[in-house]
């Protein structure tokens, strides 16, 4: 009944029907799957744009985010957000500050903004993120914001949900870019140098670009701004980085490479608490979305998350049903002294069980 209330309620576009749908979905109660599902055939395949925000705490993703649903609004398009922290739970003093800023900007209807807490996540951090952002693109945003707190894998697993990645450096990093792990670097489509009014952001905006010179095999290619830059192999058909085989000239008898077929990454220095450059970064975020759509790459993406997708649904669902609807669990218990005592390894059990579980002895 209750189910049936909430799909009539985002049917209606009720905010409080969202709010009562992620809850559902973030906690994986019983019929989350249903509403999924069912919200699945409204998804606009297209219309909407996740934007993923990521970088260390403290960089100013949350302003740069608040600026961005500004920016957003004067363009009509209705904006939904997701702040992920992995770390702290509701309490969180980030999150509560967040909260508390973004407010005046949650007073408008055409504005929805969710803190996820992430305990227990299930299902995976990634894959619920991905099931919330699909309830709000099924609601009508036009864009979806991903704000994740920090530059672990988890983040990277959340911001890889997105068409686009934005990361969010300041000059105060400590030892710069270099204290980023690769995959980090790597996964930005757009790089922004935020608090651009503190001292080093020209150090950073240097490091950021002799990095992504090196990546295209030009380390320099900045440093010379009165020539053409050289043509360049395109990326991989996810739009993201390439291996080194992707790099300098393309090898003799492959059509030539026009650098329109490339996605240069844009260095945009920002200045997040005065508003600065976030126009420059919307258009960037734009650009990066025509390039994805031009190339075909939008739709090529599209296919292999919806494969990754139903590959997690189906281990959550494999997962569950044995741990409820089995007796597996009993067995593991009945076997622990063994274990513990070193008569048996995990291992082992782990097999002792699977095959019960097969032949359907513990069902
Ligand atoms: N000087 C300066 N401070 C900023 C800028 N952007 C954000 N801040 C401040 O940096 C602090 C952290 O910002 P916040 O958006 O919460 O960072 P987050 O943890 O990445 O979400 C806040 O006190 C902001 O007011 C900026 O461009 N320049
Ligand atoms: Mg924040």
């Amino acid at each position: 009944m209750r189910l049936e209330a909430i799909l009539e309620g985002l049917e209606r576009r009720e905010p409080a029907a969202l709010a009562r749908a992620i809850s559902l979905v973030e906690n994986q109660r019983d019929g989350f799957e249903r509403v999924l599902s069912h919200v699945h055939a409204r998804l606009r395949r297209g219309g909407t744009r996740r934007i993923g925000i990521t970088g260390p705490p403290g960089a100013g993703k949350s302003t740069l985010t608040e600026r961005l649903i500004q920016q957003f609004r004067s363009q009509e398009l209705r904006v939904g957000v997701v702040a992920v922290d992995p770390t702290s739970p509701f309490t969180g003093g980030a999150l509560l500050g967040d909260r508390i800023r973004m407010e005046a900007a949650s007073l408008d209807p055409n504005v929805f903004i969710r803190s996820m807490a992430t305990r227990g996540a299930r299902g995976g951090l990634a894959t619920t993120t991905e099931e919330v952002t699909d309830l709000l693109e099924a609601f009508g945003f036009d864009r979806i914001l991903l704000e994740t707190v920090g530059v672990g894998q988890t983040e990277l697993d959340v911001a890889r949900t997105a068409e686009t990645t934005v990361l969010v450096l300041v000059p105060e990093s400590g030892d710069g870019i270099q204290t980023l792990k690769a995959g980090v670097m790597e996964i930005a489509d757009v790089y922004v140098i935020n608090k651009s009014d503190r001292p080093g952001a020209d150090k950073l905006r240097q490091e950021i670009e002799v990095m992504l010179g090196i990546r295209h095999g030009n380390a320099f290619r900045h440093m010379a701004p009165h020539h053409a830059p050289p043509p360049r192999a395109p990326r991989p058909a996810d739009g993201r980085t390439g291996g080194p085989a992707d790099r300098g000239a393309p090898p003799s008898g492959r059509p030539p490479v026009r650098p329109s077929d490339v996605w240069d990454p844009p260095v945009i220095a920002t200045v997040a608490s005065r508003g600065d450059g976030v126009a420059e970064l919307a258009q960037a975020v734009d650009r990066h979305y025509a390039y994805l759509e031009a190339g075909g790459l939008l739709a090529e993406r599209r296919r292999q998350q919806l494969a990754q997708r139903t590959r997690a649904v189906l281990e959550r669902a494999v997962q569950h049903w044995i741990s409820e609807a089995t007796r597996a669990e009993e067995l593991l218990q009945r076997r622990l002294d063994d274990v513990a005592d070193g008569r048996r390894s995990p291992y082992d059990v782990a097999a002792e069980i699977l095959d019960q579980v097969k032949t359907g002895a513990l069902g």
